[in-house]
């Protein structure tokens, strides 16, 4: 077992397969049972696909229970899906979406110690303990980000700042004058973080922090590596979403080789995201969790349509729960431009192998003539920038040829300054569609 924090990581983490297999299946079997004695929702589809509580005897039989949706929280807004009395209750959060309504979900004080539970061993994992200080920099208030990443924090016995997002000169002071060790924030806000600690004169790689726990968006090889650059710090990539519980759902450890899922507590399949058939581990395809030990409001077979795929081989830090890969993209941010399927991920990926080019980026999707046109900004670092002309052409037919390779397409490209783009505090927002729309 090479984890470097055993001691105060979970020992379900290594447990041995057979023991989490049976685990997993009497909580399944409780928790299928509670939904649909609780939730007429639930109820409803089971009964339609002929399908019972008494029916889950092997683990495989998951595949026979229906799968559920955002929309499906979006209908039954506010809390048409929970399976306790609300006295049960003691916390509600909320994600606001692109459109209309948040969907909001619910948490009982055992939801909560599960959530401190996975979030702690995670934080465990990525080598913290109760002798580091972390800063919170994910927003608190509905969002799951800050609340979840605290939680979890004072859990491991760490000592905790609760900065929230924003008023980032105060955060680099924080971390500076209270000597943190551990940041836990979107990638984006971190990039912005070592960029504002710069230009205050202070280098964050002469400071102690030396962990970032950073998700809530895609970020890519090329992000990690200026991010631990920049700052002289280990990151690791946390997934995790509100409607299962919030950031903890999976998390690397220090061999960086995909994302733990705390499979005892969220059972991960892959499907393929056309037909709904669940694919074998190390495909790629929709992710698809249950929760196994969520009782306010149970999540069964959530379609989350984030893509990725298991990763069932032993990963060398000992950990039998199997891993996802990285979040390669959310199928809904897909944009098709001129018939061409792309990923602003993809994008991203292209772009940080030209060496100068930061990861301050935007896409902007316009219409020209009546054709779909893509433009990309990107702001290049101060070392790369050239009074000479033909310096900076060369960089913007590297950087456009880079991403053609990648999305097979030809893409205008902008080289603007540093500062340019808009930084964000929480999720980035790289796309901007300006498209006609018919
Ligand atoms: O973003 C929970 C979270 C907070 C995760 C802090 C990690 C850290 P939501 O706002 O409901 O919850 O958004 C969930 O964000 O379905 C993914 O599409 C995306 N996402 C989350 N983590 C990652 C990641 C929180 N590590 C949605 N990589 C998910 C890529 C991520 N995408």
């Amino acid at each position: 077992m090479s984890c470097k924090n055993y001691d105060s990581c979970c020992a379900a983490d290594f447990m041995p397969v057979g023991d989490l297999r049976s685990i997993q299946l009497s909580r399944l079997q409780n928790i299928v049972a509670h939904a649909y004695k609780n939730v007429e929702f639930f109820r409803k589809r089971m009964d339609d696909s002929g399908i019972k509580p008494a029916d889950i005897k092997d683990l495989k039989d998951i595949q026979k229970l229906p799968f559920s949706k955002k929309i499906d929280l979006r209908d039954t807004y506010p809390f048409g899906l929970c399976a306790v009395p609300m006295s049960e209750v003691v916390r509600l959060h909320a994600s606001s979406g692109t459109t209309g309504k948040p969907i909001v979900v619910a948490y009982t004080k055992e939801d909560l110690d599960v959530w401190a539970e996975v979030m702690k061993r995670g934080l465990a994992g990525a080598g913290l303990s109760r002798n580091d200080i972390i800063q919170i920099a994910y927003g608190y208030g509905l969002f799951t980000g800050g609340l979840g990443a605290h939680c979890g924090s004072e859990a491991l016995g760490a000592t905790v700042v609760p900065a929230s997002v924003g008023n980032t000169q105060r955060q680099v002071m924080l971390m500076r004058d209270f000597g943190v060790n551990g940041i836990c924030c979107t990638p984006s806000y971190f990039l912005h973080l070592i960029e504002q600690a710069n230009l205050a004169g202070i280098d964050m790689r002469e400071l102690p922090i030396r962990v970032g726990i950073f998700g809530a968006e895609p970020w890519s090889q090329g992000m990690r590596e200026q991010l631990e650059k920049g700052a002289g710090i280990e990151a690791f990539d946390i997934y995790g979403l509100s409607e299962i519980i919030g950031p903890g759902v999976a998390i690397e450890c220090t061999e960086h080789q995909g994302m733990h899922v705390f499979e005892d507590h969220f059972y991960p399949e892959i499907i393929d995201p056309d037909t709904g058939e669940v694919l074998p581990d190390g495909e790629m395809g929709e992710l698809v969790l249950t929760t196994l030990s969520k009782y306010a409001m149970p999540m069964i077979r959530y379609r989350t349509r984030d893509l990725t795929r298991i990763i069932a081989e032993p990963c060398k830090c000992g950990r039998t729960i199997r891993r996802i890969d990285r979040i390669s993209a959310r199928s809904d941010d897909m944009f098709i431009i001129r018939g061409v399927n792309v990923f602003p991920s993809q994008i991203e990926s292209a772009l940080l192998t030209v060496p100068g080019v930061t990861a301050n980026y935007l896409i902007i999707l316009t219409t020209e003539k009546g054709m779909d046109s893509i433009e990309v900004q990107v702001e290049i670092s101060p070392e790369a920038f050239s009074d000479q002309v033909k310096d900076l052409e060369a960089l913007q037919k590297n950087i456009s040829k880079a991403v053609e390779s990648v999305i097979g397409l030809r893409i205008r490209v902008k080289l603007v300054a540093p500062q340019t783009i808009a930084r964000s505090e929480g999720k980035a927002k790289r796309v901007l569609d300006q498209r006609i729309k018919n």
